[in-house]
């Protein structure tokens, strides 16, 4: 038997070092790694699923054809799967030219390697590709903005905070490592508030559970800000060194009085002075903000309005102090931390590159003209269930003529194909993985052959750029695909930091070069003006927002006539869940046997308006699409709001996104999820 370090390459905060056991060429084991001490604890369902994930029946191991007319995949050889893209590819670089191949990727896995598929499209001359992101990005600009950088404190520094503001955050279920360090502080005497619509596991030992309406945090981080200052509960010599525009921000919550952000937010008043009294009291304070709470076309506003209540009271650069969004200091690699990459490619390389909006992925591609699109690619991503508005995106995949899909599995996505690839799993390529909560690079080993026939993208582009005669295609920096190849190719990536090594990376995880413990420690704020940004210029010239965080409704707030309040009064929130990384995982008997399904979450005074019982059929919808599941009655939901965790599949009935908008975020082209609005209604005798 032989035992491996790796870590697990999922898009999830904790990035988690595990060991690998494998015995006679199969994974045997997983257990936890304690090098990670963000992750030190053991890695979760999720992470002990891999053994039968890798040798699921389920699994594609073989390229597959579809037979247009039966719907049915067949098998067909690498030759052939090969020789038919081969053709196609030919062809659309001819007429109308290779712009009209879309190749999209997503979040599927992390990794150095996965950049070499536009090593690919650059050398077949140019492609269209998808710009922004559907996860973070309102997030990161909205702190990029403020702060200068995206980087925060190491995981643990959370045990030293006095008061812990989980807003708009399941760790309980999305950062699960998280909560360790969040108990720690709490044996030790911290205050947990939690600012969430749903009562979640999060909450559970919170002092305070603070439920707004969705999309309105902005106006609830401005009245806790006019609090503190009418208290003088601010700290000064903080916002003198370090803070840009205080003046003016200090006079525009002067008018945002907690009842006016009562009114705005649906928020007791007495919480919101609750907040504000805490943050007046008690230091150090940590906000963690979610993902979760940026999905709204105001929230990249919001984020900042939040951000400001650290600055004036001074909870940044401080042990135990801060915000915990997205640190991405092991990011040495890519271009993450440049804030331009996310942005539409001008040009690159001289090869003509179009770039189209992933959160408006389904619009865009009916939209795209000089080229039209002819053919997709699509890799480490399930765009049908998980971009905004499946039906257009469903529209725009089968307007093509060709579609490529390179997965495990056959998905949504992947049903929708011409061709499937197989797609290797983690244990079968090594590579190099950065995180976004810790700050520990990590290998992520090839443990075992791929099964059946699968091959790493790598080799399918070297095979695919050897068939097109593609200059570099026999060059193993450009297309590594032996374990020898890979390794140099790994090797000369982490040249530029000597203290990272293969070798060393095989031992465990190790912390990036530079990696602060304590971010800011220095109050070196790397934007225009070197401080802290609450009026921000750049705001206004990049993303056309006002240069202070005011509140402004997100788009189908129900402040809002349109749509029509009457015809759709529910706000439909489609958060993260435990047991399953988005569309991923359900698939697998250890998960699919604690029994979750996809379940409408309502309050009761909302379901007896409409006469649902508890497990009744309900039909969700709005004039975008709808979807049919099994209701729940939960008491912990704000009433007016309904919940459906995402990431079910179109077969098995729960696919959230057949309600949500294609549109962006005010900032950072991020998907605007839960800036939706529904009705629900009873369904019987169906
Ligand atoms: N187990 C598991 N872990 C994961 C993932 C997963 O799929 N499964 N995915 C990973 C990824 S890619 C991501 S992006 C993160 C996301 O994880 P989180 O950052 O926790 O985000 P979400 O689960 O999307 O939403 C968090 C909470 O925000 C709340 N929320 C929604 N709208 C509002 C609002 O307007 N105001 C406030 N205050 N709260 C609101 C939701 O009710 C939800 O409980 O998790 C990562 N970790
Ligand atoms: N309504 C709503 N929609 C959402 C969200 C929400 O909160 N609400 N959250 C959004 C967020 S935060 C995110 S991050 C996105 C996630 O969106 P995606 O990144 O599209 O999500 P996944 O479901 O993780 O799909 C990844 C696919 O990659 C495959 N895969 C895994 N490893 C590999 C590999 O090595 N190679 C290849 N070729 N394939 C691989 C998996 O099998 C899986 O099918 O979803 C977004 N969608
Ligand atoms: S899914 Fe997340 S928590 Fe689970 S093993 Fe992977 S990194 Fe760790
Ligand atoms: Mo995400």
């Amino acid at each position: 038997m032989k035992v491996y370090t790796t870590a697990c390459p999922r898009n999830c905060y904790s990035t988690c070092a595990m060991r690998v056991e494998v015995e006679d060429g199969r994974i045997r084991r997983i257990e936890p790694h304690a090098g990670n001490a963000a992750t030190a604890g053991g890695v979760c369902l999720k992470g002990l699923s891999y053994v039968e994930r890798v040798y699921s029946p389920d699994r594609v191991l073989h390229p597959l054809r579809r037979n247009p007319e039966r719907g049915t995949f067949e098998r067909i050889s690498w030759d052939e799967a090969l020789g038919i893209i081969a053709g196609k590819l030919t062809e659309l670089r001819a007429d109308p030219g290779p712009q009209s191949v879309l190749y999209y990727q997503a979040s599927g896995t992390k990794g150095l390697l996965n950049a070499l598929g536009m090593k690919f499209w650059r050398l077949y001359g140019g492609c269209t590709t998808t710009y922004g992101d559907l996860c973070w990005p309102a997030g990161l600009e909205a702190t990029r903005l403020t702060l200068g950088d995206n980087k925060h404190s190491a995981p643990w520094d959370i045990a030293d905070a006095r008061l812990i503001v989980l807003w708009g955050k399941n760790a309980a279920e999305t950062n699960i490592h998280q909560m360790v360090f969040i108990d720690q502080a709490l044996d030790a005497g911290a205050q947990l508030v939690v600012i969430d619509p749903r009562r979640t596991e999060s909450a559970e030992r919170a002092a305070l559970l603070i439920q707004p309406r969705p999309g309105s945090d902005g106006a609830l981080a401005l009245a806790v800000a006019h609090l503190l200052i009418k208290a003088d509960q601010i700290d000064h010599d903080f916002i003198e060194r370090h803070v840009l525009g205080f003046p003016g921000f200090a006079a525009m919550v002067d008018e945002f009085t907690p009842e006016r952000a009562a009114g705005i937010t649906d928020v007791p008043l007495r919480y919101i002075h609750r907040l504000a009294e805490y943050f007046g009291a008690i230091a150090p304070a940590t906000i963690s903000p979610g993902y979760g709470m940026q999905r709204f076309t105001n929230s990249g506003q919001t984020m900042r309005a939040m951000l400001a209540v650290l600055a004036i009271t001074g909870n940044i650069g401080r042990p135990g102090a801060g915000w915990v969004y997205a640190n991405l200091q092991s990011h040495i690699f890519d271009a993450v931390r440049d804030p331009l990459a996310l942005y539409p490619p001008q040009k690159p390389d001289g090869v003509v590159r179009v770039s189209i909006s992933t959160a408006r992925l389904g619009p865009a591609m009916l939209e795209t003209r000089d080229p039209p699109l002819r053919m997709a690619w699509v890799e480490r991503g399930n765009p049908i269930t998980q971009n905004p508005e499946t039906n257009t995106v469903l529209e725009a995949f089968r307007g093509l003529d060709f579609r490529v899909v390179v997965d495990q599995f056959l998905t949504d996505t992947a049903r929708e194909a011409d061709i499937v690839l197989p797609a290797k799993t983690m244990f079968e390529q090594s590579d190099v993985i950065g995180a976004y909560w810790h700050s520990y690079i990590q290998l992520k080993q090839k443990v075992i052959e791929p099964p059946g026939e699968v091959k790493p993208e790598s080799e399918v582009y070297r095979l695919l750029a050897q068939r097109l005669g593609l200059a570099r295609a026999d060059d193993p920096q450009a297309f590594p695909v032996s374990d020898a190849e890979v390794e140099a190719y790994l090797e000369k990536a982490l040249q530029p930091f000597p203290e990272l090594t293969l070798d060393r990376l095989r031992e465990g995880p190790q912390l990036a070069p530079g990696q602060e413990e304590v971010a800011y420690s220095d109050f070196r704020f790397p934007t225009r003006s070197g401080k802290i940004e609450l009026e921000s210029h750049e705001a206004v010239e990049r993303w056309g927002v006002d240069p202070l965080p005011l509140y402004r409704e997100p788009v189908e707030s129900l402040r809002r006539h349109v749509p029509d309040p009457d015809v759709y009064p529910l706000y439909l929130l489609t958060p993260n869940t435990k047991n399953r990384i988005h569309s991923q995982f359900n698939n697998l008997m250890m998960i699919r046997q604690l029994g979750d399904e996809p379940l409408l979450y309502m309050h009761p005074d909302d379901a007896a308006k409409r006469h649902i019982r508890d497990g009744e059929w309900v039909r969700v919808f709005n004039d975008r699409g709808e979807l049919v599941l099994e209701s729940r009655l939960d008491n912990g939901l704000k009433a007016g709001c309904v919940c459906v965790t995402n990431g079910w599949w179109i077969s098995e009935g729960g696919t959230v996104n057949f309600c949500s908008a294609a549109r962006e975020t005010d900032m950072g082209y991020g998907a605007a999820f839960h800036d939706v609005r529904v009705q629900v209604e009873v369904v019987r005798d169906g």
